[in-house]
């Protein structure tokens, strides 16, 4: 199975350690095709040797490739907003996580049909969310 993980880069890196410990989990159960997004080198500027152009198209052809998507969502952010709303456009199974305590969320991914969305209140809980997700989706 191939997922397609979606964490904050421009919207702000304060979670790179949770991203990466997702795709630690989710790695056994497949190829997570985003693995630099839990990279604690990626800072908030990005791949700085790649486009713009670049960087949308290569992402774009992976979530197609992809068999579902993960997206941490408690950090607001433009990307992996329009990530999941294509995602979801594709008809691929979208799995939102989201801390409790983190802000509200914005009705256009709370409230978009296809979407599943899991709030944690532990770091452990959404790393399981992540991986009853993957289990289920390979059965
Ligand atoms: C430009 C500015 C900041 O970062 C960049 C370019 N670098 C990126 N490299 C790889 N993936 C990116 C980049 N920018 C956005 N993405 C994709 O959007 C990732 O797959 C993330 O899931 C999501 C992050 O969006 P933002 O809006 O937080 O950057």
């Amino acid at each position: 199975m191939k997922i397609y993980f979606s964490g904050s880069i421009s919207g702000g890196r304060g979670r790179q350690a949770l991203y990466a410990r997702i795709i630690g989990a989710l790695r056994p159960m497949g190829q997570v095709l985003t693995e630099h997004i839990g990279d604690p080198s990626l800072g908030v500027e990005g791949e700085s040797n790649r486009d713009d152009r670049f960087i949308h198209d290569r992402d774009m052809a992976w979530i197609r490739e992809a068999d579902a998507v993960v997206a941490e969502v408690s950090t607001p952010s433009l990307g992996v907003g329009y990530e999941i709303a294509r995602a979801a456009e594709m008809g691929k199974p979208v799995l939102c996580l989201r801390d409790a305590a983190a802000g509200r969320l914005s009705a256009m991914i709370a409230g978009c049909p296809g979407v599943t969305l899991r709030q944690y209140e532990s770091e452990e809980e959404a790393i399981r969310g992540a991986v009853d997700f993957a289990v289920l989706l390979s059965c």
